[in-house]
């Protein structure tokens, strides 16, 4: 029993420490309409430096076609109250793009819908971090999670990804 605590841990420790996580490669079929982002600003994604999962995610978001400048800091309380993150509703990374916060392990398409629909809202929350989304990928594991879209009100259910 211990040792499978043990063997947990260092899973949890893998997904989302110092080292990346493995990550199954994507394939060209997962991708269609040729990988255009609908917005050509600069996703700017604050995260502390050892942050795994966080690289995780900005690999995946640019490859996606967002161009993603990173900020590190090992401070990142600032960035989410002038985000307006909710309580419990956070994540461990944070970012901007065009007006918009994109909080946690937000996959490319909802933010690509985001851009497109341009919904009342200060942007959207992936709390916690769920795995199998982008950047905290297990094997084959998919946990069921919510993405939200977020004001300083409350949150509203953007989009649901089924688990497995
Ligand atoms: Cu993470």
């Amino acid at each position: 029993m211990k040792k499978l605590l043990v063997v947990l841990s260092a899973l949890l420790i893998a997904a989302c420490g110092e080292d990346k996580p493995a990550q199954p490669e994507t394939t060209a079929a997962d991708k269609p309409a040729a990988q255009v982002a609908a917005t050509d600003k600069v996703l700017e994604v604050y995260k502390s430096p050892t942050c795994g999962c966080c690289g995780a995610w900005v690999d995946h978001m640019k490859e996606n076609g967002y161009t993603v400048e990173v900020h590190e800091t090992d401070n990142l309380q600032p960035i989410k109250e002038k985000a307006g993150i909710l309580p419990g509703a956070g994540s461990c990374h944070t970012a901007f793009i065009d007006g918009y916060v994109i909080e946690g392990h937000v996959p490319a398409s909802d933010v690509d819908r985001l851009l497109a629909e341009r919904p009342q809202g200060k942007g959207l929350t992936v709390p916690g971090m769920p795995v199998g989304s982008p950047g905290m990928e297990m094997g084959d594991r998919m946990d069921a999670y919510d993405v939200l879209l977020f004001d300083e009100n409350g949150t509203a259910v953007f989009s649901h990804h089924a688990g497995n």
